[in-house]
């Protein structure tokens, strides 16, 4: 699987500021480190940079590729600021993330400067209430971007991951799109922002939930995650190495009800948490303990 680090964006308490006074030695540290860590992109998230976003983006750019050759995830609402990334990247750019709302300046930038595009499913009413609204925004962000000259291989889905403390049925609603994507958009590949299912959970705890969660993607073919590249954990899970819990996890989506006494500490929370994020559990902060 591929990994796509998050940690460089404008809403992180140590790296924001680093962004907004162009401080350059926090950034080039974070980028090394996510890719000592094993990030095979990084995401450069600067948000909706409305002010000098076109300067910001072209100076983080820059200023990561002083110091890594990994390829770069550009993420940014503004398409000046967009453009003024791709100018400058010297290798093939993943743009993060085209929506329906925004095709007409995004779309024509993938073809420019042949990039690869992360789809967005959301429609141009908002967030899609289930899976098979996802199902028709993909349809139509296929044929938009088909029509461009962009083909399937070169867009990566998002389904748009929910936190589990808002809204289980749009977790399960993701898990569910992720087994119809084939279908629907053959040769499409897939990602997700993983860290969005534990949103708002004790930090301690939020490693369980995107764990987990990336577990029961994979098993409908996810093919990135946009993740926390600091959790060794979730990057072996990613790598083929946990194929104990990987099968424990099918096992639990499947219905089995493992004997939690047969099973190590880890196991029984990896249980715990397939259980709550199919809906089976009901979620609070205590999920582990109960
Ligand atoms: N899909 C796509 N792109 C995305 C997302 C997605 N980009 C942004 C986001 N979602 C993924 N990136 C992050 C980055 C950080 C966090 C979550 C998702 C995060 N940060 C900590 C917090 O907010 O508590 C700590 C930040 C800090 O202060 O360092 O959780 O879904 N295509």
């Amino acid at each position: 699987m591929i990994l796509i680090a998050e940690s460089i964006n404008i809403m992180s308490r140590s790296i924001g500021p680093a962004l907004r006074n162009r401080d350059p030695k926090p950034i080039q540290d974070l980028a090394k480190s996510q890719v000592e860590a094993g990030a095979d992109y990084l995401d450069l998230n600067i948000g909706p940079a409305r002010k000098a976003g076109d300067e910001l983006m072209a100076w983080v750019v820059n200023t990561v590729q002083e110091v890594t050759d990994a390829p770069l995830s550009l993420d940014t609402t503004n398409p000046v600021a967009m453009e003024a990334g791709l100018k400058v990247c010297k290798g093939k750019a993943l743009i993060n993330s085209i929506s329906p709302a925004r095709f007409e300046e995004e779309l024509p930038l993938v073809k420019k400067y042949n990039a690869e595009m992360i789809g967005l499913l959301w429609g141009l009413e908002g967030m899609p209430r289930d899976a098979a609204e996802r199902g028709v925004i993909v349809a139509e962000l296929m044929y938009a971007a088909n029509e461009m000259g962009i083909s399937n291989e070169e867009i990566w889905i998002d389904p748009i991951a929910s936190p589990v403390s808002v809204e289980i049925n749009q977790v399960k609603a993701c898990v569910e799109f992720m087994s119809m994507l084939n279908d629907i958009a053959p040769g499409a590949k897939s990602t997700v922002g993983l860290s969005n299912i534990s949103n708002g959970t004790p930090d301690h705890l939020r490693p369980w939930l995107n764990r987990t969660y990336m577990v029961m993607l994979m098993r409908h073919g996810l093919h990135s995650a946009i993740v926390d590249i600091f959790d060794s954990e979730l990057v072996a899970i990613a790598h083929g190495e946990r194929p104990q819990i990987v099968d424990l996890v099918d096992r639990v989506m499947d219905g089995e009800r493992p004997d939690l006494s047969s099973l190590s500490e880890e196991e029984v929370k990896y249980v715990k948490t397939v259980r709550v994020l199919t809906g089976e559990s009901l979620y609070s902060d205590s999920w582990l303990e109960v």
